[in-house]
């Protein structure tokens, strides 16, 4: 689905707390000779954008490898990052997947507050705009206030929504908007879950029951698991993923918050860790506080180049 726009000037803004720890201090090597200080400062600013130690490592041996070559004489300390970081992201599919029958369905998992409502309210409007029909499922029937919450946004941004009472069954509210999506031929059916924490091993079955159920209704569903992580939640971050990563098949992650770290480099450390490919980034909270997770643009918004 090409529904999401990757705009370098949104990600700079959403990124604009990152760039006094990386994209700052960068300018200021720029057109340095790259000898082994200037490489072991890189090293640091690196590590304290929390890109983590895996590209981090790789990419400084491959820098060092690379200048002792001779390779990178009158080369740009700032274009070279910029290559190795891209490469590092290439080869993922990041698109959502679509069903070859509708309606597509997406489960929207993760722990207490890191945006999981929010983010299914950005996706809704996305689809809306794109003129696809959605059903929302509200299946945090955990949490006081949740259904509402997600009321709140189904009557604001014109969405059908299937609900049920607090403290009810969230699989039986799933298999409910389910059969609905399918009654009424929507194009899309976004589940909302309730928060668990990774440690909470009846809501992590819950999980998979919820998951169980919509497959039941809908063959091959739910065709993406995307699983919110807050991005200024740093590297408890991933605990969480490879956590649900082991209870349910992931399929994406959406990486909420990143407008309120200063640490934007965990996007790296996410996927070198679990291999599930960031697919969408929340910058905000309004509906259209929403980009595509595109490499080029984020590598752009996350170094600054062109400024
Ligand atoms: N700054 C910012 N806040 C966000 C973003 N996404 C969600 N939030 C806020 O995070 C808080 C928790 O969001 P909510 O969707 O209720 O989380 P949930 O418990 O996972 O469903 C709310 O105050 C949201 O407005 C984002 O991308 N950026
Ligand atoms: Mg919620």
């Amino acid at each position: 689905m090409g529904l999401f726009r990757a705009t370098l000037n949104s990600l700079r803004r959403g990124l604009s707390k990152t760039r006094s720890v990386l994209a700052d201090p960068l300018s200021t090597m720029r057109g340095r000779v790259i000898d082994a200080e200037t490489i072991e400062e890189l090293e640091h600013l690196l590590l304290s954008s929390d890109v983590g130690v895996t590209t981090t490592d790789a990419i400084i041996q491959d820098i060092r490898e690379a200048a002792n070559q001779g390779e990178l004489k009158n080369r740009d300390i700032i274009e070279v990052l910029r290559e190795r970081l891209l490469a590092r992201l290439q080869g993922k599919d990041r698109s959502l997947a679509i069903a070859s029958k509708p309606p597509t369905a997406i489960l929207v998992a993760g722990v207490n507050g890191v945006g999981k409502t929010t983010s299914v309210a950005k996706i809704g409007k996305a689809l809306l705009d794109d003129n696809r029909s959605v059903l929302l499922a509200a299946a945090d029937t955990f949490r006081a206030g949740a259904v509402s919450q997600l009321s709140t946004w189904a009557s604001r941004l014109g969405i059908e929504i299937v609900k049920g009472e607090q403290g009810s069954d969230p699989a039986a509210v799933t298999f409910d908007a389910a059969s609905a999506a399918v009654a009424r031929n929507a194009d899309v059916l976004l589940i909302d879950t309730a928060g668990r924490l990774h440690t909470q091993e009846p809501l992590m079955r819950q999980l998979e029951k919820i998951k169980a159920v919509t497959t039941k209704k809908i063959p091959d569903a739910p065709h993406e698991v995307l699983l919110v992580l807050d991005g200024t939640q740093g590297q408890n971050t991933l605990v969480q993923a490879k956590r649900f990563a082991q209870s349910i098949d992931v399929t994406g992650i959406f990486l909420a918050k990143l407008d309120g770290t200063a640490r934007g480099g965990i996007v790296f450390a996410i996927e070198d860790e679990t291999g599930i490919p960031v697919k969408l980034v929340g910058i905000g909270e309004r509906p259209e506080d929403v980009e595509a997770f595109d490499p080029e643009t984020f590598v752009d918004a996350l170094i600054d180049v062109g400024q």
